[in-house]
């Protein structure tokens, strides 16, 4: 998945490079600053001290020492002082420079803590948003994993009125799953062994023969034809749908490829399908929207919202601990 939101602690992550939220003096601090130079050993603070420091909205890399990433990305964030001073345009400038910074490094994979979000203050949803609208920019013309890693996911919180909406959605349409249990248990009492004989008998072989002919369109070639029709290039779509160009080649050569249900709904919604055409897509992948789980809710509510931003719905997902779109 390119654009990945993952629970962690920054130190932890085995990427090519992570990105420090650090001070202008690139001496250490605390927060995510003072974990990394902790976890890096004396080389770090060494190799810093040469650099001279950074201004804000910039960034500077050094090697990673004792961490298990090759490079440490230092940069520094703007600090919050209600929104009116240039800040966003600021963070936005932190994120685009490590990831120009990582590109000329070579790396693959990069690792992002939420800048400015700790000690200066800026808003963690204000500060998530800006990270995935920048991030995600980056990816639609560059291959690059990239992982914004949250640390504390007490506190931090998408909008609330988007929180509300969605878990209103949630309590408004969520069945109860022992209702799907019961039914399915009430199937498993069925004498299976004598209703497969059954329909065998009365499926001759022939019959078998000319139905496995009629096979429908499958997910693949669904998918093929949606890009088409919508007029879109293969990269438009999978970048859009947050799924890796290999993943994307093994579909498209594959006429009997069987994604994820992650992986089928990402691609409907980079496709921006109705409710209608999104289950029929899902089908033929053999999978269905139910209201027994949220995950599935979720989805149903961007979809009827006209909202096809995968990194906002990912967002969403994330808050509700539940799995994220994309390979
Ligand atoms: N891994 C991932 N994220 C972390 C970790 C970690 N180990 N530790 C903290 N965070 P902050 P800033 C999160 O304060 O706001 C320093 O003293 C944390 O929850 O580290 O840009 C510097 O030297 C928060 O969401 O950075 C500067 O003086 C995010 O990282 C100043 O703080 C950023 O919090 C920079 O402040």
């Amino acid at each position: 998945m390119p654009l990945e939101i993952v629970r962690n602690d920054i130190t932890k992550m085995n990427v090519d490079a992570i990105v420090n939220a650090a001070n202008s003096t690139l001496l250490g601090g605390g927060g995510v600053d003072g974990a990394i130079h902790k976890a890096a050993g004396k080389g770090l603070l060494m190799e810093c001290i040469k650099l001279g420091g950074c201004k804000t909205g910039q960034a500077k890399i050094t090697d990673a020492y004792k961490l298990p990433a090759r490079f440490v990305i230092h940069t520094v964030g703007p600090k919050w002082k209600g929104g009116n001073h240039g800040e966003k345009s600021l963070l936005e400038s932190c994120y685009r420079e490590s990831l120009a910074l990582a590109k000329e490094h070579n790396c693959e994979t990069v690792a992002f803590p939420l800048i400015s979000s700790g000690v200066y203050g800026y808003p963690k949803d204000k500060a998530l948003r800006v990270a995935i609208d920048v991030i995600s920019d980056f990816l639609l013309e560059n291959d690059m994993t990239v992982f914004i890693v949250i640390f504390d996911k007490a506190a931090y919180k998408i909008s609330e009125k988007l929180f509300s909406d969605i878990a209103e959605y949630i309590d408004d349409n969520y069945v109860d799953a022992h209702t799907d249990y019961s039914r399915e248990s009430m199937r498993m009492k069925m004498p299976m062994q004598s209703v497969m004989a059954a329909d065998f008998c009365e499926c001759r072989a022939s019959d078998l023969d000319s139905k496995l002919k009629q096979l429908d369109e499958s997910f693949s070639q669904m998918l093929l034809r949606k890009i088409d029709e919508k007029g879109i290039t293969d990269a438009e779509c999978y970048k859009k749908a947050n799924i890796d160009r290999k993943l994307f080649s093994k579909i498209r050569s594959d006429v009997n490829y069987k994604p994820s249900k992650t992986t089928a709904i990402a691609f409907a919604v980079s496709l921006e399908l109705s409710l209608e055409e999104t289950e029929d897509m899902l089908r033929k992948a053999g999978f269905a929207l139910s209201h027994s789980n949220k995950f599935d809710i979720i989805i149903e509510y961007f979809i009827e919202n006209g909202n096809y931003n995968i990194f906002e719905i990912n967002e969403v997902l994330f808050a509700f601990d539940q799995k994220l779109l994309g390979a």
